[in-house]
């Protein structure tokens, strides 16, 4: 089905494959889109992002499902079935937070943030599905961090949200999460098990929305700091730091307390794709949508901060 933005209906579950022409930031406009994480396979970006549908007059998170949106030109779209929902894992109460898709051995594992149905507070979870439009199902019939695994906030039911995932030159996969708190450990070649401790890592003003990449010989790690939330970043020659700081990336996000990133290169260009709250009325922060606009670097391999556009990548 091809429809215009204007024709789609506003804020429904994807049932079937829908395409539209992206006009502008922010990428789509007929419901609303949060926490974006993004993946290239086969020649095509997808996007995997929260759906917010916190009605106008509430002033609360309401995420039950993801979404996914793919396209090859980054001009025409297509938004897949809703892939995956947060009562998918039945051992989560719900709030289908932030998430980020990464492919091994022809699988696709998708990292989400749940509430625990039985361990107070938020904990991370790990579908799989042998395409990156799914369906996933949960890959392990249990939470992978879960509250109590980590103590440096043992008074916080959110330290344990926001999950970024990264498979390093030598093949070792790290996952790193966090609110308030960083923390990394290192995966199973499974994906589905953690290989050794969890490590807490010390940022300046950290408070969630880590995102890991590498360009040529440097590691970048992004994330969200102070609330309202500006984008800041460090970089290390190792995965596991030292980090160190470099400054603001991208600033207060538009309409919106909180600001959440991905990045990614996709046909030898880099984006920064993170969510604002630029179509809603009403005040944004729990009605956000996500955009897309482009990333640069300096020659020394730091980044230059991201000039957020209506016109966005088109
Ligand atoms: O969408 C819920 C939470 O808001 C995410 O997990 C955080 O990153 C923030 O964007």
């Amino acid at each position: 089905m091809v429809t215009s933005w204007l024709a789609a209906p506003c804020g429904l579950s994807a049932q079937e494959d829908t395409t539209f022409v992206a006009g502008g930031n922010p990428l789509v406009k007929y419901k609303y889109t949060a926490d974006p994480g993004a993946m290239v396979h086969d020649g095509r970006l997808y996007i995997y992002a929260g759906h917010d549908e916190c009605p106008p007059t509430a002033e609360h998170y309401l995420l039950n499902e993801w979404c996914v949106f793919s396209s090859s030109d980054l001009k025409t779209w297509t938004e897949h079935p809703v892939p995956l929902r947060a009562k998918d894992f039945a051992w989560a109460k719900g709030e289908a937070w932030a998430s980020q898709v990464i492919e091994r051995d022809g699988k696709f594992y998708w990292y989400v943030t749940v509430e625990h149905a039985t361990i107070p507070g938020k904990s991370i979870g790990v579908a799989v599905s042998d395409s990156p439009t799914g369906p996933f199902v949960d890959a392990r019939g249990s939470a992978l961090i879960t509250n109590d695994m980590t103590t440096e906030r043992s008074k916080s039911y959110w330290d344990d949200i926001d999950p970024t995932v990264f498979i390093d030159d030598d093949g070792q996969a790290y996952l790193y999460w966090g609110n308030t708190q960083c923390y990394y450990a290192k995966l199973k070649k499974n994906m589905i098990e953690l290989d050794g401790p969890i490590v807490p890592v010390d940022l300046p003003r950290f408070t969630e929305a880590p995102w890991l990449h590498k360009r040529g010989d440097w590691y970048y790690l992004s994330y969200a700091s102070e609330f309202p939330e500006k984008i800041c970043y460090a970089m290390s020659r190792s995965i596991t730091g030292p980090w160190e700081y470099k400054g603001v990336l991208n600033e207060l996000a538009g309409n919106s307390n909180t600001n959440h990133q991905a990045i990614i290169e996709f046909g030898g260009q880099w984006y920064f794709i993170y969510h604002n709250g630029a179509i809603n009325p009403t005040g944004g922060s729990f009605r956000r949508s996500v955009c897309i606009d482009r990333l640069y670097y300096n020659e020394d391999g730091t980044l230059k901060r991201v000039q957020m556009t209506t016109e966005g990548i088109w």
